[in-house]
């Protein structure tokens, strides 16, 4: 059984070598631990401070993707490298590495495919207070669309095996965290949670310059996420909003029109006939979502396949470097040479 834990790192070199100290070499259930840095084009010495510090595999992106590119491209290394479980952390210690084998234990029993580490978000003092209602607010709307149960949507501490990382497509260019519950949520896959522990914030976060942009962006994605995934009540529930108030308009005229004034009233009857439009209008785009949805979830299936066909091949992961030794004797050495698919 391979571990393979990965780090999607933008410009780390400052946090890389505390955040690997921190990282466990060996855990139970597991032959072998390998660490796997995905560079997202930083400029600074990230990936040669990684290989001084024994990490196994280096995937380099050329240029800067964002972290949900970083994490797919890692997942998808992670399997080619043949992990049989993928954890994956933030370079900047947040989570507590030595928090690992906790996370892969449900996976290791064989009670989930996928487990989130919950970091309390509560008990967290560095988070603000409208970070912690957003996390909440958040999470509580990621656990409808995914009919999921966890706690803390947005944690970057997860493991995930072999049958979950193969179903992983990430669309969403900022954030994975979310779309990868829903998505978990939708497909065969048995997601869990954990407590683990958080370590103090030793920076600014990279993702999010102010709590404005982190509700902001975080809102956003909440809602992107969620109508791509729930089309028919996202948009449904605004057509019958549309659709009452259209209702209330006309009912207002045929009132004034039985009373015998409903000469005044014209105006009622266009208002009611515009919002009438708008209501059939979103109604329909709910139809088209919805073929949307179902189309997404036949591609996703496909890719799955294409995925498990490219591991039977030996397809190399693309962008892979290798990085330094593996330090334990029980670990095989890398035996790939730089490679380009
Ligand atoms: N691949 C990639 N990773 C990034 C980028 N920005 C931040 N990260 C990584 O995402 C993780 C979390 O970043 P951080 O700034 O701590 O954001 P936080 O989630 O608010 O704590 C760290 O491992 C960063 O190196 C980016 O542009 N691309
Ligand atoms: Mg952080």
């Amino acid at each position: 059984m391979k571990l393979i834990i990965q780090i999607p790192c933008f410009n780390e070199e400052d946090q890389l070598p505390r955040t690997l100290s921190h990282l466990p070499r060996h855990v139970d259930g597991f032959d072998v631990v390998e660490w796997l840095v995905i560079d997202d084009g930083s400029s600074d010495a990230t990936i040669e401070v990684a290989r001084r510090h024994g990490v196994e595999h280096i995937v380099r992106l050329t240029n800067n993707k964002g972290l949900a590119a970083a994490f797919q491209a890692g997942i998808d290394a992670g399997l080619k490298l043949g992990a049989d479980v993928i954890v994956n952390t933030d370079a900047d210690n947040q989570y507590e590495g030595a928090d690992v084998p906790k996370l892969v234990a449900p996976i290791l029993r064989g009670e989930a495919d996928m487990v989130v580490g919950d970091r309390r978000v509560n008990t967290i003092k560095d988070f603000s207070a409208s970070k912690k209602l957003l996390q909440r607010l958040g999470s509580w709307v990621v656990r409808q669309a995914s009919s999921t149960e966890i706690p803390d949507t947005t944690s970057g501490f997860r493991a995930y095996n072999r049958e979950a990382a193969l179903q992983v497509q990430v669309v969403s260019k900022f954030t994975y965290t979310l779309e990868t519950i829903i998505q978990a949520g939708k497909l065969l896959v048995a997601i869990d949670h954990v407590p683990i522990r958080t370590n103090p914030k030793v920076r600014e976060s990279r993702l999010f310059p102010s709590v404005g942009s982190y509700v902001r962006r975080n809102a956003l994605s909440v809602f992107r996420i969620y109508s791509q995934y729930e089309p028919l009540r996202v948009f449904w529930a605004a057509a019958v909003v549309m659709g009452l108030g259209a209702l209330a308009l006309f009912a207002r005229f045929v009132v004034a029109y039985i009373g015998g004034h409903g000469r005044g009233h014209v105006q009622s009857l266009i208002a009611g006939a515009v919002l009438f439009n708008a209501a059939m209008l979103l109604g329909a785009l709910g139809v088209l979502g919805d073929l949307l949805a179902a189309q997404r979830s036949l591609s996703q299936r496909t890719l799955e396949r294409v995925r498990r066909i490219e591991l039977q091949l030996g397809v190399e992961p693309s962008h892979y470097e290798p990085g330094a030794a593996a330090p334990q004797p029980s670990a095989e050495p890398p035996e790939r040479e730089a490679i380009e698919v």
